[in-house]
């Protein structure tokens, strides 16, 4: 057990705590498999002499250290994974023959990882930024990667302005900062001079780009990809994942300080909750359309800047992902898992989406680089779960090279599992693709209309999340330094909505509203709203996978803890106890609790209700905690409902809150915890 070490000075081998077992399976030793016999100490000429160039324990040790950084992905940097399966509904086989389809109930398993773009490996999970939603699946024919993100569009229609758009998101090049943030010049000055990107702007500046957590985004593969069934008929389809517990974001300022108090909530959250049992789930959906309707549809649904609204072509649900173990090494596993577009399945194939196919080179291209040769398949989490038959070999760290005397194709050896062919009535088939015309670097004309979508986008929205937008471009643009840019971004705003523009414009102080930027086309105001575009249309009707952050104190009634620690169980919901002091507090009735955060490391930003339920002889002191004092203002200003006794209201009184206690406050004394955490399920009090 670790308490019962104890450091027993120095022997003149670094104590005694670090020699051990003399058993197998516990002996250290190199990466050569020899048994070390000290592991504190290098070897040295004389007890205090120069340290021997001859000690090779001391040279592996740090060599392997040197090497132990890789390149960090050049974008979605900071990401985090879990393993889980995937269960198929069994009812898509009419429209793919892909394997991992074709079984109701069969479960395959996945490695999902989520990212945010712009920020280093180091940086806060709480920026604001799209998600990226990267699953594979390790059927029986084939690794499928489904790379996704948590937004249904992008900022660019053609691949080839995919590095523009990264260097401009990312860290200026002079100056090396800001970090994970595109409120600076050269995102805005880029954006803005590429008006493809405002639908996706609209989006990136919604509260999708702030989720609460990780399980409570949607998932998109964003592309038109195409489906084949076993007849060989062939349908276009867009993939969605749909988050079982419905959508949740954080608001702006909760954000800005959730990243400091702290800069891991979303992947503490995912480890947190598999390892409670609570496991995250998103449905799979489909919408599957012909080439009558890709033909009849407003925009070309080979742009990448454009959805099919639900209304126009629904989500058909056709299997659930459960994400069920956390990883068991963050490097292996997480960091070394390599995505590539290109990685489908018979059954699956792509479209000329130009966005899609630039990617296709762009994936295996970074991953060779990243992970240091062609051998990355190899590496475990990478590696197909189903039979490999190839005749490719050698190559850096190669591990399963083919074996036997034969290694090229076509041979005159006998048929083995180590003499494969390739078989055309089962192997993929790419779909076909009537293909005619010049060569050229063109945007096609149908990918014109820049705007429609994104006022569609607006409109659909609520009247809370419409000023968040709003609010999300007034924070961003003010963080630009060239008037030129933010008036350039009003000025598409313009094309969009003019409330909006309008809106922006006076919290940007603009004493001047700049002209309507020129467009290719004009605005379509009779697109329909779609209520699948909100997240508050979308939201829980659970608290389940909520955390409740219960702040109390020496003294406080135990009956008003348990009666709400019991009803968030029943709930399937946590909480956290927030305490004076980490060691816990003794409870009203003598019990003692230990805390799991300490005031000023539990702020209520973490939680997305509160309770405060303190008692008479300890709210005074409480009352002198600027933390306790915060906890509980930014819970009001983060419109969260907050549970409380009659001890509280001493501290709510210090406030001035009193006056202002609105419906959003729950009284544990009038209400039990059952009524109390159905009240939670709304999740925020927004009439305040
Ligand atoms: Fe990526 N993207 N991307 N991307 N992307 C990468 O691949 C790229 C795009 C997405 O968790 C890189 O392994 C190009 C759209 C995710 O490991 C790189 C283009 C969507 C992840 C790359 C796009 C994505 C990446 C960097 C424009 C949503 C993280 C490291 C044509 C559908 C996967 C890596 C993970 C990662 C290129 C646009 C999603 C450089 C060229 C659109 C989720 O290859």
């Amino acid at each position: 057990m670790a308490e019962s070490f104890k450091y027993k000075g120095n022997k003149g081998n670094g104590g005694e705590l670090h020699q051990l077992p003399e058993s197998d399976d516990q002996r250290m030793t190199t990466a050569q498999g020899c048994p070390i016999s000290d592991n504190q100490n290098s070897l040295k000429a004389g007890q205090r002499g120069p340290t021997l160039l001859e000690d090779q324990v001391f040279r592996e040790k740090m060599f392997s250290f040197d090497h132990e950084r890789i390149p960090e992905r050049v974008v979605h940097a900071r990401g985090y994974g879990a393993h889980g399966y995937f269960e198929s509904y069994g009812n898509a086989s009419e429209f793919t023959c892909a394997d991992v389809f074709q079984r109701k109930g069969e479960k395959t398993p996945v490695f999902t990882r989520f990212s945010t773009v712009a920020g280093n490996k180091g940086s806060p999970d709480l920026a604001r930024d799209v998600r990226g939603f990267a699953v594979k699946f390790y059927t029986k024919e084939g690794n499928w990667d489904l790379v996704g993100n948590n937004i249904p569009v992008f900022f660019i229609q053609d691949a080839m302005k995919f590095p523009d758009l990264i260097h401009a998101a990312k860290q200026e090049p002079d100056r090396g900062f800001p970090q994970a943030q595109t409120a600076h010049d050269n995102f805005w000055d880029f954006a803005s001079l590429s008006p493809e990107s405002v639908h996706m702007l609209m989006w990136a500046m919604s509260d999708r780009a702030i989720p609460r957590s990780l399980r409570f985004m949607e998932g998109f593969g964003v592309h038109t990809f195409k489906f084949i069934n076993a007849n060989g008929d062939e349908k276009f389809v867009k993939f969605h994942w749909k988050p079982v517990s419905g959508m949740q974001s954080v608001v702006w300022n909760e954000a800005l300080k959730i990243n400091g108090a702290d800069p891991d909530f979303h992947r503490r959250d995912l480890w947190d909750s598999i390892n409670a049992g609570d496991f995250p789930e998103w449905e799979l959906g489909v919408q599957v359309f012909d080439q009558a309707f890709a033909d009849s549809f407003e925009f070309d649904v080979f742009d990448a800047t454009k959805i099919i609204p639900e209304e126009q072509v629904p989500v058909t649900k056709i299997g659930k992902m459960v994400l069920d173990r956390v990883v068991d090494n963050f490097f292996a596993e997480t960091e070394q898992v390599a995505f590539c577009t290109q990685n489908i399945v018979p059954g699956i194939d792509f479209t000329p989406d130009p966005l899609l196919q630039g990617r296709n080179f762009s994936y295996l291209d970074t991953q060779t680089k990243r992970l240091g040769g062609p051998n990355f398949t190899h590496i475990p989490i990478n590696a197909p779960q189903c039979p490999m038959r190839h005749f490719q070999q050698d190559g850096h760290m190669a591990m399963t090279n083919p074996k036997g005397r034969v290694n090229y194709e076509p041979n005159s050896w006998e048929r083995d599992e180590n003499n494969p062919r390739a078989c055309p009535a089962h192997g993929f088939k790419s779909s076909s693709q009537p293909m005619e015309g010049d060569k050229l670097r063109y945007r096609s004309e149908t990918f014109a209309d820049h705007y429609s979508q994104a006022l569609q986008f607006y409109n659909s929205q609520t009247d809370v999340e419409k000023m968040h937008i709003q609010n999300a471009f007034v924070f961003e643009l003010s963080k630009v330094e060239k008037l030129a840019i933010r008036e350039r971004v009003v000025s598409h705003l313009l094309n969009v909505d003019e409330e909006l523009a309008n809106a922006v414009a006076k919290g940007l102080g603009l004493t001047e509203m700049p002209e309507k930027a020129e467009a290719a086309m004009a605005t379509r105001t009779d697109l329909k709203t779609s209520d699948a575009l909100s997240i508050l249309k979308n939201g829980p009707s659970s608290f389940a996978g909520r955390k409740l952050g219960i702040f109390c104190c020496d003294n406080t009634q135990e009956k008003h803890v348990s009666t709400l620690t019991d009803a968030l169980k029943t709930e399937g919901a946590m909480h956290e106890i927030v305490a004076p002091t980490i060691n816990g507090i003794t409870l009203s009735d003598g019990t003692t609790m230990e805390g799991d955060q300490k005031i000023d490391g539990g702020p209520s930003v973490l939680y997305d209700a509160v309770a405060v339920l303190l008692s008479d002889d300890q709210v005074e002191n409480i009352c002198k905690i600027p933390e306790a004092k915060d906890f509980v203002m930014d819970a009001f200003a983060h419109k969260k409902f907050i549970i409380y006794n009659k001890a509280a209201m001493k501290l709510f009184d210090e406030l001035n809150l009193t006056a202002k206690m609105d419906d959003g406050f729950i009284d544990i004394e009038a209400k039990d915890g059952d009524k109390a955490v159905e009240m939670l399920r709304n999740i925020r009090f927004w009439q305040r």
